[in-house]
């Protein structure tokens, strides 16, 4: 009951349809988001994030892990999913229940019944950090969507079209918001502007993306 009404209108899930197959799901994970923030670490603790190097050298400024059956790995021979983590040479970390559970239910909420991850991208960006626009297309199968989970700092996400030269529109991404996107807007080119500066109470001077996949080798 307390928490019924300690609860402001402003706290509630929420969705918004950004494009076809494309659904914000505010505050989705809130409830979970501190287990989830500390299955990280344990994850980290294995598989330690590191800053990947791209096929044209640049170390990427976001700081990366996988936990699941696959991991997504930038070299510079390419983009491209791996049974292990190369700088261990071991499997990935297992994904949580608590991952695949939030993932399963947060498709299913966005219209995709049918969703089993088996890849698990962890993104870290500390304040400055980016992703530049770009596609995700290193999964081959494009029937099954991505979820997307943000953790800690707020940052703007953009979201364009099939063409890198599509107007992008920005959403503010929070602690404990999920994006689930799949059928005509799969593809879609997307983005994170720089993180700005600032400390989250449950993760500090960052924040964290979970991205779920179901990638074929
Ligand atoms: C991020 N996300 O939110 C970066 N990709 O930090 C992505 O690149 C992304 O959120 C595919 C699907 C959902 C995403
Ligand atoms: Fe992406």
């Amino acid at each position: 009951m307390q928490d019924l009404f300690s609860r402001l209108d402003a706290e509630k899930p929420s969705r918004e349809e950004m494009a076809a197959g494309a659904w914000l799901l505010n505050r989705y994970a809130l409830e979970d988001a501190n287990n989830l923030l500390q299955e990280i670490e344990g994850i980290s603790d294995a598989a330690p994030f590191r800053h990947m190097v791209t096929p044209g050298g640049f170390s990427m400024s976001v700081a990366m892990t996988n936990c699941g059956t696959f991991g997504w790995v930038a070299d510079r021979r390419g983009y491209r999913y791996e049974k292990n983590d190369p700088v261990s040479g071991k499997m990935w970390p297992v994904m949580p229940d608590r991952f695949m559970t939030l993932a399963v239910s947060a498709a299913k909420q966005a219209g995709f019944p049918d969703f089993v991850p088996n890849a698990c991208l962890i993104n870290r960006y500390e304040p400055g950090a980016k992703m530049s626009l770009h596609q995700d297309k290193d999964e081959k199968d494009f029937t099954n969507p991505i979820v997307s989970v943000s953790l800690g700092l707020p940052a703007t996400f953009q979201f364009g079209g099939l063409d890198r030269k599509d107007a992008v529109r920005k959403y503010l991404l929070n602690h404990g918001d999920v994006v689930v996107w799949g059928g005509p807007s799969r593809l879609f080119y997307h983005g994170i502007l720089p993180l700005k500066e600032g400390v989250h109470e449950s993760a500090g001077r960052a924040r964290f993306n979970l991205t779920f996949r179901r990638a074929v080798l």
